[in-house]
Parts: structure tokens; C-alpha cells; sequence
């Protein structure tokens, strides 16, 4: 069965941060009440991230949560794990859909409402939208779109929405009001000096808005 869409997805990306190895990420934020994580890895062999990814599924399998691996269908599909995220230059969602089947997460990158649209008939079960704001963590990333930009994209697109880009947990509230259905996160969590808590502020910013997360460890 295909599971829920994360709200809270933290993105483990290891050229930010060199303390710990994804799967290690992955734990700890886990632990902290991440309801899904994100495989990104920019650089390395297709060998390197078949391995780094399999011991991360590894982790989220014990830990009951989705992992959904960044830009590559191939690796997400060798190492069975529950979703990819596409962005625009990368695998077109709908071929994803038709290689993988219905039963993944299919999350696509969109900046305009045009790609919102065009990736909510292409198939897409969620959106990332950003950055909302500013980020240092994606060298070739836009301007900071702001919330009211989100507000229009949600009421326009009708597919759960997840805000990446310069989010922490801080931000939860007005991301939310805005219609985010969640967050994307790197940085608030795998940079800081306690990554366990700096994931249970999110988890508890969602629960000052009403908002408890599916996953195991965030009740
Ligand atoms: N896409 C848009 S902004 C971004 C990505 C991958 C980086 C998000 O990282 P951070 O550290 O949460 O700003
Ligand atoms: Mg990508």
C-alpha cells in the first residue's frame, strides 16, 4: 500500500554536514519524529548511492517510515523504497509512474503553477515547493519565493504541498496557515549540534498547531 505523504520529510544531505553518514541522519531524525525521509545525494557513483541508500531504508524500514530517494528512479527502485522526488530536469513523474506503479510516493520539484498542474496530472502525489526562504543549502537555488507565493501556489494546486527552503520550526505555524500540508527540511535538523531535538521542535511546532504526525516516535 502506498503510504501517507510525510508532512515533516527531513532530507538528509551529507556534503552539508560531515558528522554523520545518511543512514545515521536518518536515525536520529527518526527518533526526533520525522514522519519521512529524503535520500539526497548530489555526487558520488550509482554504486556508492545504491549503498548509502539501502542502509538508510535499512533504518526507516525498522522504523516504519517512507524513504524517498532524490532525483534518481533508479536507485529509489533498486533499493525498494516507498517514493522518488523529481524536479524538473530530472525523470518526467509520469514515467515514474508508469515504471514503478501506483503503489510509490511520487514527489515533484515546482516553481510556477503551470508545474504544479502539469505534475498533479502527470501523477505527482505531493509538491515541493521553494525555496520559501532563503536557503545555503541548495548552491543553484532561485530567490526565496515567500509565504504569500506558497498561499497562491497551494489555492491553485490542488495536491498536498511540502515548503522546502530555509524552513525551521519557527516557521511551521505561518507555512501551515499559508496551506502547506508539511515541510522539507535540511539544515534545521542534519546541521545542528543535536539533531534529535532540533527534529522534535518541528514535531512539536506542528502539535502547537494542531497537527500530529503519523510517525511512530513523534506521539
Ligand atoms: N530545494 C529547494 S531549497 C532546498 C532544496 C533541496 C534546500 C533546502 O535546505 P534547507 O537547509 O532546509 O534550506
Ligand atoms: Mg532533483
Amino acid at each position: 500500500m502506498k503510504p501517507p505523504v510525510p508532512r515533516f520529510l527531513v532530507i538528509t544531505d551529507t556534503v552539508l554536514q560531515t558528522r554523520y553518514t545518511h543512514a545515521e541522519l536518518a536515525r536520529q531524525a527518526i527518533e526526533g519524529g520525522a514522519d519521512g525521509i529524503q535520500f539526497r545525494q548530489k555526487e558520488g557513483s550509482g554504486r556508492e548511492l545504491y549503498r548509502a541508500a539501502l542502509e538508510t531504508h535499512r533504518v526507516c524500514q525498522e522504523e516504519e517510515v517512507p524513504l524517498i530517494v532524490n532525483d534518481r528512479l533508479d536507485i529509489a527502485m533498486a533499493v525498494d523504497a516507498e517514493g522518488v522526488h523529481l524536479g524538473q530536469e530530472d525523470l518526467p513523474a509520469e514515467v515514474a509512474r508508469r515504471l514503478w506503479g501506483l503503489e510509490r510516493l511520487i514527489g515533484v520539484s515546482a516553481h510556477t503553477v503551470p508545474q504544479g498542474q502539469s505534475a498533479l496530472h502527470a501523477g505527482a502525489d505531493y509538491i515541493g515547493f521553494g525555496p520559501v526562504y532563503a536557503t545555503g543549502s541548495k548552491p543553484d537555488a532561485r530567490p526565496p519565493t515567500g509565504v504569500e507565493a506558497l498561499r497562491r501556489f497551494c489555492q491553485r494546486v490542488p495536491l498536498p504541498v511540502l515548503a522546502i527552503g530555509g524552513v525551521r520550526a519557527e516557521h511551521v505555524s505561518e507555512l501551515l496557515d499559508a496551506g502547506a500540508y508539511g515541510v522539507a527540511v535540511i539544515s534545521a535538523v542534519c546541521c545542528a549540534e543535536d539533531v534529535v531535538a532540533a527534529a522534535r521542535q518541528f514535531v512539536e511546532a506542528f502539535r502547537a498547531c494542531g497537527v500530529l504526525l503519523g510517525s511512530p516516535r513523534s506521539g
